[in-house]
């Protein structure tokens, strides 16, 4: 009886210090409202995923289609010490889109797009745009955190936008698994 105790209390003890280790995530996904209701490509939820190779995101939308006049921000933030996001990649979400990825300025893309390995991949079937980013181009950070903004050029003369999780906002920090 008095060993079982002592394990008790030992395990206890085991559980409070591997708290913190459980706490930081490695993969998230934000919820996001229907709140752009003028937009077929309205976020309905982003996954943000740090794995030891790359940076993955997956934005889910209300309905994507190949043909659209809607583009998507996916900034990563990896400098805790610097306000605002160090990364963003740019993309439409029609069929045959560009993007690119580039180093941020106060929430602006600036400098020359950059040339390491990340790609973007739009899932029709599933409503998914995938955003890869590999760690090598972010300068193998320690953590990260998204914030995506969708535009929406929906009726070719008016814009209405959606962030994730909310304007300038992001998600928590995710420490690569
Ligand atoms: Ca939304
Ligand atoms: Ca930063």
């Amino acid at each position: 009886m008095h060993t079982t105790v002592r394990w008790g209390l030992a395990l206890a003890a085991v559980g409070v210090v591997l708290l913190p280790t459980a706490a930081s995530a490695t993969t998230q996904t934000l919820p996001d409202a229907a709140e752009t209701p003028e937009s077929r490509t309205d976020i309905v939820s982003t996954t943000v995923r740090h794995s030891g190779a790359e940076v993955v995101l997956r934005v889910h939308f209300d309905d994507l289609r190949r043909r659209n006049e809607a583009g998507l921000a996916t900034y990563v933030d990896v400098d805790r010490a610097r306000r605002g996001p160090e990364y963003v990649v740019n993309t439409g979400l029609n069929d045959g889109t560009d993007y690119q990825l580039a180093h941020v300025r106060r929430w602006q893309a600036v400098g020359a797009p950059l040339q390491c390995a990340h790609s973007v991949r739009l899932r029709w079937a599933k409503d998914v745009a995938v955003v890869r980013i590999s760690r090598g181009c972010l300068e193998d950070p320690s953590a990260v955190r998204a914030s995506v903004l969708m535009t929406d050029l929906y009726d070719g003369v008016h814009a209405v936008v959606d962030w994730a999780p909310a304007t300038r906002r992001f998600g928590t920090w995710l420490a690569p698994s």
